[in-house]
Order: structure tokens, then C-alpha cells, then sequence
């Protein structure tokens, strides 16, 4: 199957500015080169297009509104494309905001092709917050919520099935900051969360043993890995950094156990930030967690 990277070079949605140099970074790291190296196939469609960041406080509790339905609409075309023609659509962020379109067009291939959804959230947070509740206003704290059918109708609506999907198709792994709010809304969505406390109980394995958990021949699995998933000590660029993350080696373990479902069918990587960061380090961390993802392991492991 043909990987197909789509680069997203915006910010709109966050709160700092420099996710937007996110897609050049993973380039520079060599995302497509390496995995070419490991046999794929990978075609490069460049970056989408869309308004610049007018950088401007919230209204209505919504921060650029118009300027993320602008972005997550060519989103959702560009994946879906990719999606229809059968090939395996890597989104290049960019802030998380953007999974509203990506996630949007996962699900609708879902529908179209009959195949159950699922989504691994890989965050230190849980992008569940609503105009209500927002500490910031930003839109990538909030895409779960939107796809979920809890956010502004304009973004709701992006996908033609409103809502896009439900909260019972989302597992959400290395949360750690969720806010006041937000709380009480995961509470009541009973979305599925495995927070650090847990991965602190009960090991990173297990972890994703539950959350890999009945997924069959036609599941389709979207990984979302909002960079900031990992430790700070290890990946220092992105805008919200929040200590306590998963490790190099259960982040590296955690993509490994999807792998080798072989399900997995659509990605993106978020928030990765070359502004905060030191020698692209992040960036190459993340290229080197991407290989697993797709594969990569130290020996060969049969099921014998
Ligand atoms: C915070 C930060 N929960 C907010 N969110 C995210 O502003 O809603 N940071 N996603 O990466
Ligand atoms: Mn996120
Ligand atoms: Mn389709
Ligand atoms: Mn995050």
C-alpha cells in the first residue's frame, strides 16, 4: 500500500506559534526517505494551502474559527482523496485542530467502505473542551469534542455525517493534563482514556493490549499522535510541553503494538513545533517512532 504524506503547514488552532514549520521539520528529518529505506512505498503530495494566522484573541470562545474551517475543509478533501484511492494517508501537521478534517474523512471512508473506526488519541491531553469550558479559546483543544458533534456547527459539519463519529470509537492514551471542564464533559462522553496514572499501574503493555482490544479484519485504525504525547525530556518541541509523559522506550513499545496489529490505515503527527526545539531533535524522534509505527523492530517477531 502506498503511503501518502500531506503537509498541513498551519498554526491556526493553537495557542504558540510554529507548528505550522511542523511538515518541513519531519521532511528534513527525512521522514519519507527512511521509510522508503524499510521498503514502503511513499509519495510526498507537498503541502495544502490556506489563510494565514491573523493572530487574534478569541471571539465567542473560539479562537480563528473561520480560518480552521478553511484549513480542516481542504484537509478532509486531501485525505479523503488519498483514503478513496486506496492509499494510506500520513497527515503532516501543523496544530491538532486539524484531525477535525482528517479524522472527518476517516470516518466517512469508514462508512462508504463499510469498515468499523477506530482511533488511538496519543496526547497529553484530551482535546475534549467546547466554547463553554475552554481555558484558551484554541480550537486544538477541542477537535475530539468537534467530532464527536459537540463544537461550533461550522466544524461539526465538516464530513456530511454530523456528528463525524462518537466517543465510543476514541482511546485515549498518555493523558495527564485534562481541564476543569473538560473533566466533567470525558466523564459524561465516557470517552475511554488510559492516563499516565494507569500506565503507571499497569505498564505501557498492557496499556495497549485494552486499548487495541477487539479491533478485526475490518477495522480501520487512525493513529493521531499529538507530539506532546511523549516526555519533555525527550521531545522538547512542542508548544505545550507537560512533564510526566511516556518514556523513549514505551513510546517506542506503544507504537510497536500497533504495528504489528496491521491495521493501521491513517496518520497524523501534530504539534510537533521546530520553535521550541533544539537541532530538530524532535522531529527525528518522532521519524524514529513513525518507523515503528510502520514496522520497524530491533529483531524479527513471529507469532512462533
Ligand atoms: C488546553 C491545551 N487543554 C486548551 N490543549 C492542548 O487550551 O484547551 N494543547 N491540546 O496541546
Ligand atoms: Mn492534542
Ligand atoms: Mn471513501
Ligand atoms: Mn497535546
Amino acid at each position: 500500500q502506498v503511503i501518502a504524506l500531506v503537509g498541513v503547514p498551519t498554526d491556526i488552532g493553537a495557542g504558540h506559534r510554529g507548528a505550522s514549520m511542523g511538515p518541513e521539520a519531519l521532511r528534513v528529518a527525512q521522514l519519507a526517505e527512511k521509510l522508503r529505506r524499510r521498503g514502503l512505498e511513499v509519495v510526498d503530495r507537498g503541502n495544502l494551502h490556506g489563510p494565514m494566522n491573523p493572530w487574534q484573541p478569541p471571539q465567542n470562545g473560539y479562537r480563528h474559527l473561520p480560518e480552521v474551517v478553511a484549513w480542516n475543509t481542504a484537509v478532509h478533501a486531501a485525505i479523503h482523496h488519498e483514503l478513496q484511492a486506496g492509499r494510506l494517508p500520513v497527515m503532516l501537521g501543523g496544530d491538532h485542530c486539524l484531525a477535525i478534517g482528517s479524522i472527518s474523512a476517516v470516518a466517512r471512508h469508514c462508512r462508504e467502505s463499510g469498515r468499523k473506526l477506530r482511533v488511538l488519541w496519543l496526547d497529553a491531553h484530551a482535546d475534549f473542551n467546547t466554547s463553554q469550558v475552554t481555558p484558551s479559546g484554541n480550537i486544538h483543544g477541542m477537535p475530539v469534542a468537534c467530532l464527536c458533534g459537540n463544537g461550533p456547527r461550522e466544524l461539526v459539519e465538516i464530513g456530511e455525517q454530523v456528528p463525524a463519529t462518537s466517543p465510543d470509537v476514541f482511546r485515549q492514551i498518555g493523558i495527564r493534563s485534562v481541564d476543569e471542564g473538560e473533566k466533567r464533559l470525558v466523564r459524561e462522553a465516557r470517552v475511554d482514556i488510559y492516563d499516565m496514572r494507569h500506565i503507571d499501574e499497569v505498564g505501557i503493555k498492557r496499556t495497549m493490549e485494552e486499548a487495541l482490544e477487539g479491533l478485526d479484519a475490518d477495522t480501520h485504525l487512525h493513529v493521531s499522535f499529538d507530539v506532546d504525547f511523549l516526555d519533555p525530556s525527550i521531545a522538547p518541541g512542542v508548544g505545550t510541553t507537560v512533564r510526566g509523559g511516556p518514556t523513549y522506550r514505551e513510546a517506542q513499545l506503544c507504537m510497536e503494538m500497533i504495528a504489528d496489529t496491521g491495521r493501521l490505515g491513517s496518520l497524523d503527527i501534530v504539534e510537533l513545533n521546530p520553535a521550541y526545539d533544539k537541532r530538530n531533535r524532535t522531529a527525528r524522534l518522532a521519524v524514529e517512532l513513525v518507523e515503528s509505527l510502520f514496522g520497524k523492530s530491533t529483531l524479527m517477531r513471529g507469532p512462533d
